[in-house]
């Protein structure tokens, strides 16, 4: 069994857990910053202590939530950096790895933004859905060239990231409609662009994303709006290379129905008939989306597992095997 965790690194995972901490690139680097603290904070005895540390610390930070590769990506990028023969040696070493994450992170995000901002046009109508920063970065790129965007921000139930959109784009100065996310259809014969981030990108080119992104993409494509997802490369989800399918999260279903309304819902019936099932994120496949938009620059859904093979090629097992 691995050894306990530090508790900044148990609160950390708290938060992933309960959303305090949300969206794949947040997500990641707040994982990076969490095996930084273990390291520095590690009292370990010896090297094979040290390790055993940063192992279990990851692990507590991958069983959050299983949706976002980014995470994984993350754990393993820093674990996969941690050398040394000497406790101090592998303490320095794991603390530049994740520092070193933190920033690629962060250039990688304003990298794909700039590239991102080259298919928005002067004038060009956005809808959103959901929260991400990598989407937010193409918009913000296309405001610093003096673009004018205007975006249709959906709501996303049941959480409403579509607020954190909002609140960010009018920081931007860009004005916004917030709609229900039954109102995307009807709004989306005002829209140039559908625009989104991503948890995981498959070998396939599938997308997984926000629920609700799957019934957006196809709409979009019913009425001709291209649909563009800003996805850093840490979306790319090595393991379905070789098949293995995204788990999608089932959250609570507190976050849909409170206690009160449920018993309302089930009346005089015993409820056990009800369920109500709260899954985080879909699967859009590649046919409805345009581009992926990467730091590396922007794919066909179709060929993204190009990329994957160049990035990933030699990556297997969990992020924590030794
Ligand atoms: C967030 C979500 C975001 C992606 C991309 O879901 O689906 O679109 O994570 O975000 P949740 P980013 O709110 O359940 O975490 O571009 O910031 O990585």
């Amino acid at each position: 069994s691995l050894p306990a965790v530090d508790p900044d690194v148990a609160a950390t995972a708290a938060d992933i857990a309960e959303m305090e901490i949300r969206g794949a690139a947040t997500i990641a680097d707040a994982a990076a910053e969490a095996l930084a603290k273990q390291a520095e904070r590690s009292e370990a005895a010896s090297p094979k202590e040290f390790r055993r540390q940063l192992r279990a610390a990851a692990k507590t930070l991958y069983e959050t939530r299983p949706t976002a590769v980014s995470l994984p990506n993350a754990l393993r990028y820093v674990l996969r950096g941690m050398s040394g023969e000497t406790v101090s040696e592998l303490r320095a070493s794991t603390i530049a790895r994740a520092e070193e994450f933190q920033v690629d992170l962060a250039q990688a995000q304003s990298k794909l933004g700039e590239i991102g901002s080259n298919r928005l046009r002067d004038g060009d109508v956005v809808m959103t859905h959901c929260h991400s920063t990598d989407a937010l970065s193409c918009l913000e790129a296309a405001v610093e060239d003096g673009k004018e965007i205007e975006a249709i921000v959906k709501e996303t139930r049941p959480r409403k990231q579509g607020h954190i959109t909002a609140r960010q784009l009018r920081e931007l100065g860009v004005p916004v409609t917030l709609v229900v996310d039954n109102a995307a259809r009807r709004y989306l014969d005002r829209a140039d662009h559908v625009l989104v981030g991503a948890d995981s990108i498959a070998a396939d080119g599938s997308v997984i994303n926000k629920v609700g992104t799957s019934g957006l993409a196809v709409n979009a494509r019913e009425r001709g709006v291209p649909v563009m997802v800003a996805a850093q490369t840490i979306k790319l989800h090595p393991d379905t290379m070789t098949g293995h399918t995204v788990e999608i999260e089932m959250r609570a279903e507190r976050e849909v129905v409170s206690d009160e309304e449920r018993a309302d819902i089930a009346g005089e019936q015993s409820d056990d008939g009800l369920t109500v099932e709260n899954p985080a994120f879909d699967v859009t496949p590649p046919r409805y989306v345009d581009a992926i938009v990467t730091e590396r620059g922007q794919f066909p859904p179709e060929s993204i597992v190009i990329l994957m093979r160049e990035l990933f090629g030699e990556t297997t097992g969990e992020p924590w095997a030794p």
